[in-house]
């Protein structure tokens, strides 16, 4: 089986024979080719690894012919639509963005179950973790991990009280990384201390057969506590104790990641507390992997707002050489995140990461000022807080005397933690001592096993388990039988494979659509006047999701969405056809023959040139390269002097480009040519084409022009349209 990028890929046939699907490999994957230079088109770059086989450059690649250099650290994204055949799909948009590392996120309270979950239920902010979802996400990703060109690492939860149940399901089925911190457990999931720690025994030994990479839980103190940027110290001791404990089973340090969030946002001086953190962690914990989050827990609903912390938060991962940047998608305080808002996260990582490669090489970390102070200090409340925790007895007492997400900046305590009873908790009384005959035929088990006499390893009591003879797994496919997948592909049926579309989110033909609106009043009454423009364009369930003031009185800014009750036939659609581009060669041989000579301009009040230029010069296959001779005239060029040169050089051709289309002046400039060339008494000779980013075809033509490029167009479908056009005039004189 292979993806055709131009194709969707088949959910259904993802299903098929899934019971007998072996995932291709275990353990987790670093980008190739780091750790040295690599010239990518015009540039040298530090921080880079190898370019994917097939992806999508940031837009502003344009200007740089299209490269899309892959920064040298793991990028995640993560997916939570709540339908795993809808998350399929956004793993390959996000992979093709750059993206990984896939993290799927589970829905609503699975660490309160105390097993294996099987089928495909639906799921709220994310899906359920089960056997069929992760056969299927593994087979996915290895087709598009071939689409792309790089093995992408797959990843879920160990924790929850069927932790340790579901490290060997995810070793069996090659889930290469996964979240493992018994503190997350006992903190956020209240299960109870005991059980939690000799699960994650028992769970960390089978990460380390699978050579799984672990990301621990100590984010999420940041998350959770009021001001998070006090419990710096804190964050640090539970990356201590969770590393520590990881070694002690066997963990290799380069499996082992801290999640490593900066504490603080803006509009605090976030980069001034924040870099010291993340100083003083690498100072701390330099033999293991950075896993950089990007802060939540100031994310409002501005996407803008969200991006711009996101960015802040990559200068510290760049200076302090994170190892994976996670992205959180921009749209987190507003909706479950939306499929274009994972890949605007990837996007915006990439572009970050690309940006400032190298910038370790000319801004080094000073030690000497606040900096090296603050990270000091950190440091030493840290090791206090770890003495404390021996003094009263170890980390049990600890968290029974509410140590854990204090927002006091230790030693100051506030008296808001989170404290947890010894005896108490989710799975509280289950653990019990290893009688002296405990014998468990499995060939990877943490601690006292009494394996009977004659017998090599524990296994071969069972002839080889699970990791060892894969064909003794066993398959469960649906349990539920209204909620499962194939139920929901026949409801939508219409929607797959057929010539009938709907707008989308989250799920196929979700509908949702949403609408930027600025409206001249304050933000009460503009927020639901948005929800009757929204009403009274035909949406239904319309909701808010975003509001900004512009001024109290002068206008608010709102987003709206809501879901479109038509569908759209694609057969229907009238799609002006393409133009049959000339080949290269037919193109230059025509110019051979009989020259041709173009004057071109970026006109009106327009500086942008990166556009034209390319279209011109030989450099990037502009038309120069085909024998196409030119005059340029610059940026915001007169169109009076544009046509004046015309005349002056008796071009064939005036090539003009326009892309501010503000009060639609784009298309006033391209009416003013045609209308000057027709007074000047030249436009029957010369041929009038217009370029810019808004332009189509259509416009350009019923603006006067010949014809009209947009974004994406090339050198030698510009050329080959003047020697078609040259062709058509000549033939229609003859005639
Ligand atoms: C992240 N954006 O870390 P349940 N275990 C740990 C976690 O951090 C999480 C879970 C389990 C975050 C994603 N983290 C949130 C250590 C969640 C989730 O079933 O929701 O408890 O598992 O990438």
């Amino acid at each position: 089986m292979k993806l055709d990028p131009n194709k969707k890929i088949d959910i259904k046939q993802i299903l098929e024979g899934l019971e007998n699907y072996r995932p291709r490999r275990r353990g987790w994957h670093w980008r190739e080719g780091t750790n040295k230079k690599r010239i990518i088109g015009d540039f040298e770059y530090f921080e880079a690894s190898e370019d994917l086989k097939n992806s999508v450059p940031l837009p502003g690649s344009r200007g740089f012919g299209y490269i899309d250099p892959q920064p040298d650290c793991v990028v995640t994204t993560e997916i939570a639509s709540g339908r795993f055949e809808d998350d399929l799909r956004r793993m390959r948009m996000a992979a093709w963005h750059g993206a990984d590392h896939i993290m799927v996120i589970r829905t609503t309270g699975q660490s309160h179950v105390d097993s294996l979950m099987e089928g495909t239920n639906q799921g709220i902010g994310g899906i359920m973790v089960t056997r069929k979802q992760v056969r299927a996400s593994r087979k996915a990703l290895d087709l598009i991990e071939d689409e792309v060109g790089r093995p992408i690492n797959f990843h879920s939860y160990v924790s929850g009280v069927a932790g340790p149940d579901i490290a060997v399901m995810f070793a069996e089925e090659g889930v290469n990384g996964a979240h493992q911190d018994p503190q997350y457990n006992v903190l956020y999931r209240n299960v109870n201390m005991i059980r939690s720690f000799v699960d994650a025994c028992e769970a960390k030994k089978v990460m380390v057969w699978a050579d799984m990479l672990q990301i621990d839980g100590a984010h999420n103190a940041n998350a959770t506590a009021m001001k998070a940027w006090k419990v710096m110290p804190e964050l640090m001791v539970q990356h201590a104790i969770n590393s520590a404990f990881s070694r002690k089973i066997g963990m290799k340090p380069k499996n082992i990641a801290l999640s490593t969030v900066p504490p603080t946002g803006t509009p605090a001086p976030c980069m001034r507390l924040d870099l010291p953190y993340a100083v003083a962690l690498r100072d701390f914990f330099s033999e293991y992997k950075m896993r950089a989050q990007q802060n939540t827990k100031y994310m409002e609903s501005d996407a803008k707002e969200a991006t711009v912390t996101h960015t802040l938060n990559m200068i510290i991962s760049r200076l302090t050489s994170a190892d994976i940047q996670s992205t959180i998608t921009p749209d987190e305080g507003r909706n479950v995140p939306w499929h274009y808002y994972n890949i605007a996260a990837c996007d915006t990582a990439k572009q970050a990461l690309n940006g400032m490669d190298g910038l370790r090489e000319m801004v080094k970390i000073d030690r000497d000022g606040i900096l090296g102070d603050n990270v000091r200090e950190i440091k030493e409340r840290a090791v206090l807080f770890m003495e404390e925790i021996l003094e009263v007895g170890g980390y049990f007492k600890a968290v029974e005397e509410g140590f854990f997400i204090d927002s006091g900046n230790y030693p100051e305590r506030n008296g808001d933690g989170i404290p947890r009873q010894i005896d108490g908790g989710v799975g509280v009384g289950m653990i019990f001592e290893r009688d002296k005959d405990y014998f468990a035929p499995v060939s990877v088990h943490y601690g006292y096993n009494c394996i009977p006499e004659g017998l090599e390893k524990a296994s071969d009591a069972i002839g080889g388990d699970t990791f060892e003879d894969p064909s003794k797994i066993v398959y469960i496919d649906e349990l539920d039988e209204l909620d499962n997948v194939n139920v929901r592909l026949e409801e939508l049926e219409k929607y797959y494979n057929t010539n009938i579309v709907k707008p989308e989110v989250e799920w196929r033909a979700d509908g949702v659509v949403a609408v930027t609106i600025f409206l001249p009043l304050d933000e009460r009454t503009a927020e639901f006047a948005a929800i009757k423009c929204g009403e009274n364009m035909g949406l239904e369930d319309v909701t808010v999701i975003h509001k900004n003031v512009m001024h109290p009185a002068e206008g608010t800014l709102v987003e709206i969405k809501g879901k479109v009750k038509f569908d759209i036939n694609v057969d229907k659609l009238v799609i002006p056809e393409k133009e049959p581009v000339l080949s290269e060669e037919e193109v230059r041989n025509a110019i051979a023959e009989e020259p041709m000579f173009v004057v071109a301009a970026t006109v009106g009040e327009d500086e942008h040139s990166v556009g034209l230029k390319e279209t011109l010069d030989i450099k990037h296959g502009g038309i120069e390269g085909f024998g196409v001779k030119y005059l340029y005239l610059g940026t915001s060029c007169p169109v009076e002097k544009l046509v004046d040169a015309a005349i002056e050089t008796k071009a064939d051709a005036i090539l003009a480009s326009t892309i501010i289309t503000h009060d639609d002046v784009h298309i006033k400039n391209m009416k003013k040519i045609h209308e000057l060339c027709v007074e000047k008494g030249i436009r029957d000779k010369v041929i009038l084409a217009v370029g810019g980013t808004q332009v189509t075809n259509e416009i350009a033509k019923e603006a006067g022009m010949d014809v009209g490029f947009g974004r994406g167009t090339h050198g030698i479908e510009v050329a080959s349209y003047l020697v078609k056009k040259r062709r058509e005039a000549k033939e229609g004189n003859e005639n």
